[in-house]
C-alpha cells in the first residue's frame, strides 16, 4: 500500500510529476482538460491512483479520528439539545469516514489495509485532531473553524476528477455545513452570555484559530504534491489560496461575534481587497504531523482500543455473510 510515512521533508517530491509521455497518458490528461471525470474502470496513470489513495484515505482517517476531540463532549454537553446536535455531528463524522473509505476501494486498495495503515501510525490524518477539547466553548470553535476550513477545502472537491470521490464530497460538504452553522451558533450564545461565557469563547478561538490554518497544508512552495494534484484536477486551488479564502470569509464572522484574533498581523488590506496575516508557526505544523502534538498518543492508543474491543463485531458480521452465502448455496443446488 501506497503511504507516504512520517517523515516527509518540505520541498520533497514524492511522486514525480507525470510527464505525459505515453499515448495513454496523454489520453488520459485530455480527458482531464475536457472535465471529464475518471471512473474506478478507466485507464489512469499509476501516480493518480496512488495520489488518490493517499489523499482520500488521509481524509477518511481525519473523519474518523476527528470523531474523538468532540466525543469528549457528549457525555458532558450542557443540555439535551445540545447533546442530540452534537451526537449526530459525530455519527455524520462516522458516515464520512466510510463514504470515503469506500471511494478509496473503488482504487482497489482494501479498507482493512487502510485501517492497517492508520492504526501503526504510519498513515496521516489532519493535524487539527491533535489538539485537546479542554472546555465546550471547543465545540462551538470546532464546527465554526474546523468545520468551516473543511468546507473550504472540500467543496472544490465536489469537483475533483476522480467520480467516487467528488461525489461523495457532495453530500459530505452539505452535513459539514450543518456542523459549521451548529459551531458557530454555539460560539453566538457563548459571545452573547456572561462575561464568564465570552471569555470561554474567547479562550477557544485563541487556541483554534492557527491550528485551523495549518489544516490547508504546507505553504505553496513547500506543498508536495500541489503542481501534480492540480494539474490532475484532484485539486483545484492551492493550499494557500484556500487558506487566504478561509481568512477572508472567517474575520467578519468572528467580528460579528465581538471575539478577537490571536494575531496582530491581521488587517484588512484595500488593495489585494484581503487580510493580511501572520506567519504560521511552521515548526509546530511539522512536529504535529510527525506524531509529536498534545494528543496524537491518546488518538492513537483511542483508535487502537475501539478497533481491538469491535473485533468481536466485525467477526460476527463476517461469520452471518458466510451463513447467508452457505444458505444461498445450498438452496441454489
Ligand atoms: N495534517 O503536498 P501537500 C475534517 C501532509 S476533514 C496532516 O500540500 P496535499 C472534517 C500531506 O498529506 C480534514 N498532514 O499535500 C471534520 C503530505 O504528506 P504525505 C481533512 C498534512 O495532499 C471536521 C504533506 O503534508 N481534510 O476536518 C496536512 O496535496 C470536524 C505535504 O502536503 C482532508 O483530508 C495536515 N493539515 O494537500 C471531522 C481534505 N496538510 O501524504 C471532524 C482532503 C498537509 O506526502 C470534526 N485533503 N499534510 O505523506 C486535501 O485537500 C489535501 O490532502 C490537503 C494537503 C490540502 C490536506
Amino acid at each position: 500500500m501506497y503511504t507516504q510515512g512520517l517523515d516527509i521533508k518540505p520541498g520533497d517530491k514524492a511522486i514525480p510529476l507525470e510527464t505525459g509521455s505515453s499515448e495513454a497518458e496523454q489520453r488520459f490528461q485530455e480527458r482531464i482538460d475536457r472535465d471529464e471525470r475518471i471512473e474506478p474502470k478507466d485507464w489512469m496513470p499509476e501516480g493518480y491512483r496512488k495520489t488518490l489513495i493517499r489523499q482520500i484515505s488521509q481524509h477518511a482517517h481525519s473523519e474518523v479520528v476527528g470523531m474523538l476531540p468532540e466525543g469528549n463532549w457528549i457525555t458532558r454537553a450542557p443540555s439535551l439539545r445540545r447533546k442530540a446536535v452534537l451526537l449526530a455531528k459525530v455519527q455524520d463524522e462516522a458516515g464520512h469516514g466510510l463514504y470515503l473509505y469506500g471511494a478509496a476501494e473503488t482504487l482497489g486498495v482494501s479498507r482493512a489495509e487502510l485501517v492497517e495503515q492508520l492504526l501503526s501510525g504510519k498513515a496521516k490524518y489532519s493535524s487539527i485532531f491533535n489538539y485537546p477539547t479542554t472546555t465546550w466553548a471547543d465545540i462551538g470553535a470546532i464546527g465554526w473553524l474546523v468545520d468551516g476550513a473543511a468546507i473550504m477545502n472540500q467543496i472544490p472537491l465536489c469537483r475533483c476528477s476522480y467520480g467516487p470521490y467528488s461525489r461523495a464530497m457532495i453530500r459530505i460538504c452539505k452535513e459539514e455545513s450543518f456542523h459549521q452553522r451548529q459551531g458557530y451558533e454555539i460560539m453566538l450564545t457563548l459571545a452573547r452570555g456572561s462575561a464568564e461565557q465570552k471569555a470561554m469563547a474567547q479562550d477557544a478561538l485563541d487556541r483554534w484559530w492557527w491550528p485551523s490554518l495549518m489544516m490547508f497544508g504546507p505553504h505553496d512552495a513547500d506543498s508536495t504534491h500541489s503542481d501534480q494534484s492540480m494539474a490532475w484536477k484532484i485539486k483545484r486551488f492551492s493550499n494557500d489560496d484556500l487558506r487566504q479564502k478561509f481568512i477572508d470569509a472567517t474575520v467578519p464572522q468572528g467580528e460579528f461575534l465581538g471575539l478577537s484574533f490571536p494575531d496582530p498581523a491581521l488587517r484588512w488590506n484595500e488593495e489585494r481587497q484581503s487580510f493580511d496575516h501572520g506567519e504560521i508557526d511552521w515548526e509546530e505544523f511539522w512536529r504535529v504531523i510527525k506524531g509529536d502534538g498534545l494528543c496524537n498518543r491518546d488518538r492513537m492508543r483511542a483508535r487502537n482500543k475501539a478497533h481491538d474491543e469491535g473485533a468481536w463485531v466485525r467477526e460476527a458480521a463476517a461469520a452471518y455473510a458466510e451463513k447467508r452465502a452457505a444458505r444461498a448455496r445450498a438452496a441454489a443446488e
